[in-house]
């Protein structure tokens, strides 16, 4: 598509909006809001269970139609059908990008190459089923024969990131009697901490890798194998406590592992879009294969919706949108992630991955340098705690962060008033960012002149709510795709490959070369710069 689509500083709309932006800054919410009362259920949109308010942005409808007249002349809708019909949309590694073919029902037919990938996918969901239940029923034994009782995850980045957040996500629909496990981290202190109370004739490690290669995953795993066998003693018993879920049958089987117990994937499923390939076998483990599968079914309706509604009433696009005009307008480095639900607190560890490896780009897709801002830095805790924190800087920094709220109708542990002194701090953050406190209400409080400058809020920080009825593995199938579609509206919008991951090789290659440094038995001639041959040399010396 980079051929066919005009550089994104050429794009009428661009132009545009840079000049209708200038218009916008000093406009206020507070007189938007004043001037259009319908606002705030005006600028809404609702699809599979999932309310977005995006009135507290800083757009009017002049905004909206051109950010949508962008999105046109960005090719997007030729680029979501390019993604949803297998063609090879991350050209730099020539691959197609099906995360959506994960989620696809039976009835389904998504080509790669000519052959329609679905009922492997199907196949693959059946034998992890089988395989969730024969554990979860107590009937998968141990070596020694006990039943499993402790599930490990070796895994890291994409490989990890989901399957910890989907497991805190869904806790309250987990297997209660078992104890999960992530172990990611190369420091051996992370696999010390994850193993030190299991019983190794109870526990089994799930290695999950797409490559197989990984430096991290696989110098654990191998801990993990020692750990087992110090115990076990045969080297057969590792047939009942590892599985393999990955792409590389021939790594697998060199590892030890029996490749009827390999759950495979392939290579059109990235690393950060995997939690709900056989990467989330720890996830379906932990909820059963009904929940996983309505989790999956969730991912599917907005996926569905992402790809057949008008982009003005899109969650997904909305959203990109509203990302790139902050970004690109507003020098807005950052989005804040702000779910107020105790179970979605590796939410925004989850989405770091999937924004910023995905659009942390700055070349194009056509290999030129991009003009313009590219992928923010998304960040968050779960409310109320930041409230505590960094809400400070939000409301009365000097810099612009846009906020996405994320709250629900009904907790699924209710307590007394907690839930509604949780929701109403959402309400009233975002109205507080929004409207702040001028000086004249400051000084009709009787606050002192001296103080008056220090209680003003200057409101105008730009906020979305997005709103759902109650946390259930649907849900979160479709508040994950939501992002996933976003940030795809962002890299289609800015023409990068939001699909591949180059910035990440330079430091692992340099990792090896210097890890064969620091374990020579004589200290190697330096190739370094001096910064780094001191570090190394400290290093050695004092180890
Ligand atoms: C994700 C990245 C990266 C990857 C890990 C683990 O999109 O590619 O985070 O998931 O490096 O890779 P393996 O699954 O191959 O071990």
């Amino acid at each position: 598509m980079s051929e066919t689509v005009t550089p994104l500083a050429a794009r009428p709309a661009w132009k545009a909006l840079a000049a209708h932006a200038e218009a916008i800054k000093p406009l206020q919410l507070r007189q938007l809001f004043k001037d259009d009362p319908a606002r705030g259920t005006r600028l809404t949109a609702e699809a599979v269970g999932l309310f977005l308010d995006y009135s507290k942005n800083r757009v009017t409808d002049e905004t909206l139609k051109l950010l949508l007249e962008l999105a046109e002349q960005s090719g997007l809708k030729q680029h979501i059908e390019a993604m949803f019909t297998g063609q090879k949309i991350n050209t730099t590694e020539n691959r197609a990008v099906l995360h959506v073919a994960l989620r696809a029902p039976k009835s389904e037919s998504i080509k790669v190459d000519g052959e329609d990938v679905v009922p492997a996918v199907h196949e693959v969901l059946d034998k992890m089923s089988a395989f969730s239940d024969k554990v979860r029923s107590g009937n998968w034994l141990g070596y020694t024969g006990k039943p499993i009782r402790n599930i490990v995850n070796i895994g890291i980045g994409g490989s990890d990131l989901g399957p910890v957040m989907a497991y805190e996500a869904l806790r309250h629909y987990s297997k209660r009697e078992f104890t999960f496990r992530f172990v990611s981290n190369v420091d051996g202190t992370d696999f010390a901490e994850a193993v030190r109370d299991l019983d190794p004739e109870e526990t089994l490690f799930l290695v999950a890798s797409k490559t197989f290669t990984t430096l991290e995953t696989m110098t654990n795993a191998h801990s993990a194998r020692e750990w087992t066998l110090a115990k076990l003693k045969q080297t057969e018993a590792i047939a009942n406590h590892f599985v393999a879920l990955s792409t590389n049958t021939e790594l697998v089987a060199k590892f030890g592992i029996d490749t009827a117990n390999m759950f495979g994937f392939w290579d059109w499923v990235g690393g950060r879009y995997s939690m709900d390939s056989a990467i989330g076998l720890s996830t379906m483990i932990a909820i059963g294969p009904d929940n996983f599968r309505k989790m999956l079914a969730g991912f599917h309706a907005m996926d569905v919706h992402f790809r057949t509604t008008p982009f003005a009433q899109n969650l997904p696009v909305l959203l990109g949108l509203l990302t790139v005009w902050y970004t690109d307008f507003f020098d807005a480095q950052t989005v804040a992630i702000l779910p107020y639900e105790q179970y979605l607190k590796r939410f925004p560890a989850y989405l770091q991955q999937l924004t910023m490896e995905s659009n942390g780009k700055h070349v194009t897709l056509s290999g030129e340098h991009v003009q313009t801002e590219t992928g923010p830095i998304y960040w968050g805790e779960p409310g109320t705690n930041g409230q505590h924190s960094f809400y400070q800087l939000i409301h009365q920094g000097t810099r612009l962060i846009p906020c996405d709220f994320i709250g629900f109708a009904k907790s699924l542990n209710p307590l007394g008033r907690h839930h509604d002194m949780l929701m109403a701090n959402v309400f009233a953050q975002a109205e507080a960012l929004a409207f702040g406190k001028t000086a004249e209400e400051v000084k009709a409080e009787g606050v002192p002149d001296a103080l008056g400058p220090h209680k003003v809020f200057e409101g105008n920080r730009p906020s979305n709510v997005i709103l759902a009825q109650k946390l259930t593995p649907e849900l979160l199938g479709s508040l994950i795709a939501l992002y996933e579609h976003s940030v795809f509206t962002q890299g289609t919008i800015w023409s990068i490959d939001s699909f591949d991951q180059w910035g990440v090789e330079l430091g692992k290659v340099l990792a090896t070369k210097i890890l064969g440094e620091i374990e020579a038995s004589v200290e190697p001639a330096s190739t370094h710069d001096t910064s780094t041959t001191n570090l190394i040399k400290r290093y050695r010396s004092t180890k």
